[in-house]
This record gives C-alpha cells, structure tokens and sequence, in this order.
C-alpha cells in the first residue's frame, strides 16, 4: 500500500492546532480572571513519519490500519504541580461527548513504568474539518507536571543516543533521578497554598502595572 503521507497527517496537524489553542485558551481565561491556572504552558506535534513507520512495525500494525495508531497527534499539558493534573483530566473529562471522546486513560502516574516516567494519557477521538473533509482521529494528550516533563525530555533524548539502549549505570541514574524529580514534585505540592497566593499576587502586580 501506498500511502499518500502529506494528505493522511492534514487532519492529524488540523486536529493538533486546534486542540493546542483550546487549552492555551483555558490557561489564559484562567489568566484573565486573577485566578492560579492549572495549566502552565501546553505543547502539540504530530508525529514524524519515519516514526509512524516504526511504531507500526514494531507494533504490527499495517499500514492500512494506521489510524489506530494512538499518538500521531499528541498534546502535552505542563502543569506545576502534582494536584493540578487531577484537576486538567477533570477539564478534559468534562468535555468528553462534547469537542471530543475520550477512548480510555493510562496513569503512569500511579502505575510508574519501568523506566521511571511518569505521566497521565488520555487517548481521545477528536472531529475535524479540513479542505478534504471531515475526518475523526485518535489523539493522545499526555498531562505531566514541569519535574516530570524535565525528567521525561531528558530521557527521552539519551534513548535517542543510545538507540533504545541506554546503558545500565545510566538507566540506574536515571531512576533515581525520576524519583527525585518526584520528590521535588512532593515538596512543591507541600507549599502549594503559598505558591498560588504568590502567583495571584504576582498577576494582580502586572496588571496594576499594565494599567498604569
Ligand atoms: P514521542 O517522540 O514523544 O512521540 P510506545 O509508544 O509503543 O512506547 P504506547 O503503549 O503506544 O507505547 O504508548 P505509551 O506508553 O502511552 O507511550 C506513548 C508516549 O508516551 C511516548 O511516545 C512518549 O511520549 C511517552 N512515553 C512513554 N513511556 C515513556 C518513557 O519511558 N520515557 C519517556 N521519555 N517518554 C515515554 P513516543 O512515540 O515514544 O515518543
């Protein structure tokens, strides 16, 4: 089969874009009304094609059944701290039925991969309309706080080095790291009441500025 790749991802960059917006937006109404927003900055790409290739034959997935392929559009929600996650899948799950439908949810949150990541997915079907037609599509949206996300970027660029191979000592590290990433996640969490009084101020003092 002949896939024709630049008309399959249209609506997969449409379905992105859109869902980039819809979420920056709740962070700056947040914004708007003076109040701590859950979501401190949100990021989307869609995957590269050669991995699309990959995944699907590491996953047996041919390539006429590609669309079952969970994470060609993905959204990334960072978060500040741990208690904000819970209240970002709230947002989504209110949604569900509306803009989108949520497929099913994965807690690597409470269920730690091997590896050490940690994260909450939830596998959406999200409608779009594009030049082509209207099209529904899987997307993943992966809601992580900012430790997480330092921990996750940086191990997701050493399996890049070393090809899926990252060197024990190095996994080691890794793991331990992961930890006290959470750890810093925990002692955040443990003075949030100050943090979001300290950011509510530190809007109120902007926009007192802006007015002047
Ligand atoms: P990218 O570049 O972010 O797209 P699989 O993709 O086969 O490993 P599965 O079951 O399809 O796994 O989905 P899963 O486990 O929910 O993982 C999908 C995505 O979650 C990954 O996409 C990563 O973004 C992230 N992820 C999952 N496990 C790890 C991990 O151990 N370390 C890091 N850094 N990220 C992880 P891609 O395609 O791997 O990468």
């Amino acid at each position: 089969m002949i896939l024709d790749w630049k008309r399959f991802l249209l609506p997969y960059e449409q379905a992105v874009e859109e869902l980039k917006v819809k979420f920056k937006s709740i962070r700056s109404e947040y914004r708007k009304m003076g109040q701590y927003s859950p979501i401190e900055f949100v990021t989307g790409r869609v995957k590269a094609m050669s991995s699309i290739v990959e995944k699907s034959e590491r996953r047996n997935i041919p390539l006429d059944r590609i669309e079952e392929m969970e994470d060609i559009a993905g959204i990334r929600i960072m978060c500040q701290l741990v208690d904000d996650i819970e209240k970002v899948v709230s947002l989504i799950r209110d949604r569900d039925g509306k803009d989108l439908k949520i497929v099913y949810e994965k807690d690597y949150i409470e269920n730690i991969k091997e590896s050490g990541y940690r994260s909450y997915h939830i596998i959406v079907s999200y409608r779009v309309q594009t030049a082509i037609g209207e099209k529904e599509i899987l997307a993943e949206i992966q809601v992580r706080t900012l430790a997480m996300n330092f921990w996750a970027t940086i191990e997701h660029s050493l399996n890049y080095k070393f090809n899926e191979q990252i060197p024990e000592d190095i996994k080691m590290r890794l793991k331990n790291s992961a930890e006290a990433a959470f750890l810093l996640d925990k002692e955040m969490s443990e003075i949030k009441d100050e943090i979001i009084d300290s950011q509510g101020m530190f809007q109120q003092r902007s926009s007192i500025i802006a007015d002047i």
